[in-house]
């Protein structure tokens, strides 16, 4: 993590509230490298925490009140009152209601919190598709339990709380991906989640394998509504398939049910199915080091998101296309995400990545003109406290 990042939270803090912080925390933001849209189908995904990260800086009140400081957005400030029902911050300031929604899920837990300040500083990118929400969720309920030195909420519980704060405060229907890989991370691994059991089975990234994630700076836009419209599909074809989720149907399932589902619904269904079946066999791949099997399993899912699901968007299907020209069967690409614009995720032989970078860097361009940024990441920890 970078220590500029840690400085600048802690200047924030101290600038805001004359003293210096009790604890910092840090929670990092994620890449999927396949299963999208199946965690809130109780499916299966393979995400690893990478090296964004946002960090809170804390320290205690004892009058009930929380004051925030964010030191990104010229030090703006937001404060109100502890409580199990928190008002919204508006529209103005709609990162506050990240931390006034993780704050009132802490208070609906019961942890016995007496008041907070709190300085956030954040490396994560914004509207990227690399769950800098999350982030900031995860990190608040992190540094409140630092202030509590509590072994309480588990890393599993802290993640429900922060998508608690997403689905019911914020009010995107997003599944717990995002939440728990951002909580639950391990250094160098990918993991792959049951997202009905919350069970956890890492993959290791081998140090000759890299991850790298393209943004095409395509703008995410109307994503919250297509992405609810996209749960409310899902749930339309499991209620037709007679199944609680679509992690229970079978895709002999669907075919046999198919000509009384509307194409459309059938098409989503069919995007979910597939893609566990994808994200399973991603996961055995990636254990055993086989580049080639994770190539062909990232474009189909790219294929399935762009045919079935719909979420993906010209622009990022041509950067996968040059993506995968370039990486060749040793690995592949795939767009990331909720879709409608952001991230590809790419794997590759670590000593491919700097010619497949400036092939994508001379090749691509967004519809506004704008070269794309590239990261090659590494997986790190979940969230949890930083040393002084
Ligand atoms: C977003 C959501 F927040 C996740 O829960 C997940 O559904 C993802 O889109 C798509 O896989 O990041």
């Amino acid at each position: 993590m970078s220590s500029p990042l840690i400085q600048r939270a802690i200047a924030s803090y101290i600038g805001a509230f004359d003293a210096p912080p009790q604890t910092l925390v840090q929670a990092p933001g994620r890449v999927n490298l396949i299963g999208e849209h199946t965690d809130y189908n109780d499916g299966f995904v393979l995400p690893c925490a990478i090296d964004f990260h946002t960090v809170v800086a804390i320290g205690p009140r004892r009058d009930g009140r929380v004051r925030v400081i964010a030191a990104d957005l010229n030090h703006a400030g937001d404060e109100f009152t502890l409580g199990e029902t928190i008002a919204h911050a508006g529209p103005r300031s709609a990162w506050a209601d990240y931390v006034r929604g993780a704050v009132q899920m802490a208070v609906r837990e019961g942890l016995p919190l007496a008041g907070a300040n709190l300085a956030i500083a954040g490396d994560v990118p914004q509207g990227a598709g690399l769950s800098s929400s999350a982030a900031l969720e995860v990190a608040v309920l992190q540094a409140l339990k630092s202030l509590l030195d509590s072994p309480v909420p588990s890393p599993t519980r802290l993640a429900q709380l922060a998508q608690a704060a997403e689905n019911d405060y914020v009010g995107c229907q997003c599944g717990i991906m995002d939440q728990l890989i951002s909580a639950c991370g391990r250094a160098d691994h990918a993991l792959l989640i049951d997202c009905r059991s919350l069970e956890a089975r890492p993959a290791p990234l081998p140090d000759d394998m890299a991850v790298m994630i393209v943004h095409s700076r395509v703008r995410r836009g109307l994503v919250e509504s297509a992405y609810n419209e996209r749960r409310q599909q899902c749930e339309q074809a499991a209620r037709h398939l007679g199944v609680s989720h679509l992690r229970d149907a079978s895709l002999t399932q669907l075919v046999a049910a198919g000509w009384h589902l509307d194409d459309v619904v059938f098409r989503r269904a069919r995007h979910v199915i597939t893609e566990n079946a994808r994200t399973l066999a991603a996961h055995e791949a990636l254990t055993r080091g086989d580049l080639v099997t994770m190539g062909r399993l990232m474009a189909e899912s790219h294929v399935s998101m762009r045919d079935d699901f719909e979420i993906t968007v010209p622009a990022i299907d041509d950067l996968v296309t040059l993506l995968q020209a370039e990486i060749g069967p040793q690995g592949g690409a795939r767009m990331t995400g909720g879709g409608f614009g952001g991230c590809c995720v790419a794997l590759m032989p670590t000593d491919q990545t700097e010619r497949v970078a400036a092939a994508v860097e001379a090749g691509y361009r967004s519809p506004d003109g704008d070269p794309p940024r590239i990261w090659v990441t590494r997986a790190v920890d979940g969230a949890g406290p930083l040393p002084r």
